[in-house]
């Protein structure tokens, strides 16, 4: 958008308050939670920006929950997200992957829960190539009882009533859906303000495109290396062969997909026998914005976000992209379930 359509630009705080404005009984809790989130995001993007010239780059010593060396922007991140939703009161609790058990915010009643992964892809971070931060949202079941349990937390993604990511790339994005439709932000950096960019985008049905980390090819199942050899192979009819693309941010990653259509996959394998991928803050979340769009994301045989989780940091495969081919992965996975390595 150029400086002459000045008068058209939608800031992100001006569409949340309309779209709110749409629903007479709302009491503009959520509306004030995606704001917050839309703050901490551009105090996050702002430090991403100017990581390379500041003494923030770097491990800080320690590991998170899964082992993985901590660095100072994920740390950075998740106070960011954390303090934002703690100072408007209508969070009870946050569930991050910096944290290993559940974060108790001060309003015992607030009557929402959060899953953040507040700095997603950080291992790309060194190298300047683009990461994320991802939410998602759900009420709390037992809204007026002050004991704040993990069990609370632990809802299916279909019960999200919103979610949405940030990508730091070439320019910030946010993009979130609260189940009618996926809004896209573009951050304008001169004034500091995110700018509607797509009210209601569609994933293409079919997208020439597959991503997945091929050096465990090795530890696929069959079904799943016969489909990336489907993808490799010529028919001009279908688009083939695919392009490979693969970033290692799964925000970045998710994002193209959206955009340009194709699949995305983390399958399990040796190394990671339930996925790598974490169903609470990773894979529901990016399932439902996929949703929203008009694509799928499974397990490889059930719907992501109809999983009914039993731990907050678990770990799940996940198909995801547009419906023809995910449809079609599912196929390959399915005919060749009985056959070993
Ligand atoms: P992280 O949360 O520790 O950053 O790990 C998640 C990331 C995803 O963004 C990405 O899709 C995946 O790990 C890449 O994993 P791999 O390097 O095994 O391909
Ligand atoms: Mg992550």
């Amino acid at each position: 958008m150029t400086s002459k359509d000045n008068s058209r630009m939608e800031t992100l705080e001006e569409y949340i308050i309309q779209n709110q404005n749409r629903f007479p009984g709302a009491t503009g809790e959520l509306s004030q939670l995606l704001r917050d989130i839309g703050l901490a995001s551009k105090i996050i993007s702002r430090e991403v920006n100017k990581a390379g010239i500041t003494n923030i780059l770097g491990f800080d010593g320690s590991t998170n929950i899964h082992g993985e060396s901590v660095k100072k922007l994920d740390l950075f991140a998740d106070q960011q997200l954390i303090s934002a939703l703690n100072r408007s009161l209508i969070t009870c609790m946050v569930i991050s992957e910096e944290n290993d058990g559940i974060v108790k915010l001060s309003s015992k009643g607030g009557k929402y829960i959060v899953y953040l992964d507040p700095l997603d892809g950080s291992s790309n971070i060194d190298v300047n190539v683009s990461i994320g931060s991802i939410f998602s949202v759900y009420m709390r079941e037992a809204r007026y009882d002050a004991t704040v349990r993990e069990q609370d937390a632990l809802q299916p993604g279909v019960r999200q009533v919103a979610a949405g990511y940030v990508l730091y790339g070439s320019s910030t994005i946010l993009a979130y859906t609260t189940g009618l439709g996926v809004s896209v932000f573009t951050l304008d950096p001169s004034i500091g303000e995110f700018i509607l960019s797509d009210r209601k985008i569609k994933i293409p049905d079919h997208g020439p495109i597959y991503s997945i980390n091929e050096g465990s090819y090795n530890s696929w199942d069959m079904g799943l290396k016969k489909y990336i050899k489907y993808c490799q192979e010529e028919d001009p009819d279908t688009n083939r062969p695919y392009s490979a693309r693969y970033i290692g941010s799964m925000v970045a990653d998710i994002h193209r997909t959206l955009i340009k259509g194709g699949i995305f996959i983390y399958p399990h394998s040796k190394k990671y026998p339930s996925g790598k991928l974490r169903l609470m803050y990773e894979c529901n979340p990016l399932s439902f914005i996929i949703e929203q769009a008009g694509g799928m994301a499974t397990d490889g045989h059930k719907r992501i976000m109809e999983l009914e989780p039993e731990a907050i940091h678990q770990q799940t495969p996940i198909y995801i992209g547009s419906k023809k081919n995910v449809q079609k992965v599912m196929d390959f996975l399915n005919e060749y379930s009985t056959v070993n390595v």
